[in-house]
């Protein structure tokens, strides 16, 4: 018989879990928690696990990827795992040239700047993603009733380190493109959309239960250059995996002005980073759910002084039609896992009905 009423203590199948039901807006038992970058940073355990080996190669390696997603589950206790891997993963398993250098992030080797650099990058299709299919399916396999977010970055997001060539404060190269060559930004947008759209689908047909579509820079741009030059494509990549039946996270970060184009551009649930009040952003995002959003430097400060805050935040997610507790961004590298421990709790144990 199904029931709208969660089960506690009984629940084996991610659609049951408190995280899912809270996307889809249905009642829960408690207010599930993740946090954004929880595997891989701050764990002793992880760092231990990549000693000598790669991101990108570990990223590659079913052993570690499935070991690495488990660990912030076992020692947090979170709601929700996240698969290990990164936004340019799916750019290097289509053969594009590119690291992520350890203390920088992702280099590329070519930058993009002209149609034909954006010709020569292939489409993405399973078979370049067999390690992904492998972890992933294993990963559901370990996981039993916790749900399993999969991931890819938005077009805007991964643009940039494509047309920048690595990291940047201001993105100008990648605005200059925006503005200066349109014809061969769209065509790089839609090949960043066609790959982002396959590389979830690749993640959802093997078992994923939920995605999440990061765009950590979309917040560079104004509303008006959002709608016409990024939204398009975030879109096409939301619609594309609409039908799937699990449900779709947007997230950016500095975005406070963005939220009802990133809401309308097709997510269920709109990530809210650090800086909005989600007293602020739910209206603004209609009758979907939000996730967010504690200032991860709050992990820092005394326990009690979290833990205030995080009181705050599940407050005022009452008011949004389903609220996943997060941090407002990924947790710091320096962060001691001990307070994420505690936070984690903290927010399981608070009472759901004011
Ligand atoms: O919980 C997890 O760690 C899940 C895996 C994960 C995710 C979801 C990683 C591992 N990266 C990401 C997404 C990602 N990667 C984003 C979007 C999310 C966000 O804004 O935090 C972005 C912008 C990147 C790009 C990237 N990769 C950076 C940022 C560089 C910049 O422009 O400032 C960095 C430092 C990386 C490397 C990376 N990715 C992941 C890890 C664990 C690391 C560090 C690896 C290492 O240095 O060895």
């Amino acid at each position: 018989t199904w029931d709208d009423s969660p089960v506690p203590g009984e629940v084996f199948d991610p659609r049951d879990s408190a995280f899912i039901r809270a996307t889809r807006g249905l009642p829960v038992d408690h207010t599930p928690v993740w946090y954004m970058r929880q595997a891989g940073r701050s764990l002793p355990e992880y760092r231990r696990l990549r000693e000598g080996v790669g991101m990108l190669e570990s990223c590659m390696t079913p052993d570690l990827v499935v070991e690495i997603t488990l660990q912030p589950v076992r020692r947090y206790g979170v709601d929700a795992a996240i698969f290990f891997s990164d936004i340019v993963l799916p750019l290097k398993a289509v053969g594009v040239d590119l690291d992520i250098k350890p203390g920088v992030g992702p280099v590329v080797a070519d930058p993009v700047r002209t149609l034909e650099d954006v010709a020569a990058i292939p489409d993405l299709t399973a078979e370049h993603v067999p390690f992904v299919t492998e972890s992933v399916r294993r990963l559901v396999g370990e996981l039993g009733g916790t749900p399993l977010i999969g991931f890819a970055g938005a077009p805007f997001t991964v643009a940039s380190y494509l047309v920048e060539g690595g990291p940047s404060k201001e993105h100008s190269r990648t605005k200059a493109m925006m503005f200066g060559a349109p014809d061969v930004w769209a065509a790089l947008m839609d090949k960043i959309a066609g790959i982002a759209a396959a590389y979830l689908e690749v993640q959802v047909a093997a078992g994923a239960s939920a995605v999440q579509l990061f765009d950590s820079w979309a917040g560079a741009c104004t509303p008006e250059d959002y709608r016409e030059y990024v939204m398009p494509y975030s879109a096409r990549v939301l619609a594309a995996v609409a039908d799937l039946g699990v449900p779709r996270i947007h997230f950016g970060v500095n975005t406070g002005s963005l939220l009802p184009l990133m809401a309308q551009a097709g997510a269920d649930v709109v990530g809210v980073d650090w800086r909005t009040p989600l007293a602020t952003a739910i209206p603004l995002v209609g009758d979907r759910a939000v996730q967010g959003n504690l200032d991860p430097t709050l992990v820092f400060a005394p326990t009690e002084v979290m833990t205030r805050r995080a009181a705050a935040i599940v407050e005022a997610g009452r008011a949004a039609r389903g609220h996943v507790f997060n941090l407002g961004h990924g947790v710091i590298s320096d962060t001691d896992p001990g307070q994420l421990e505690e936070l984690t709790r903290f927010v399981q144990q608070l009472p759901i009905s004011p």
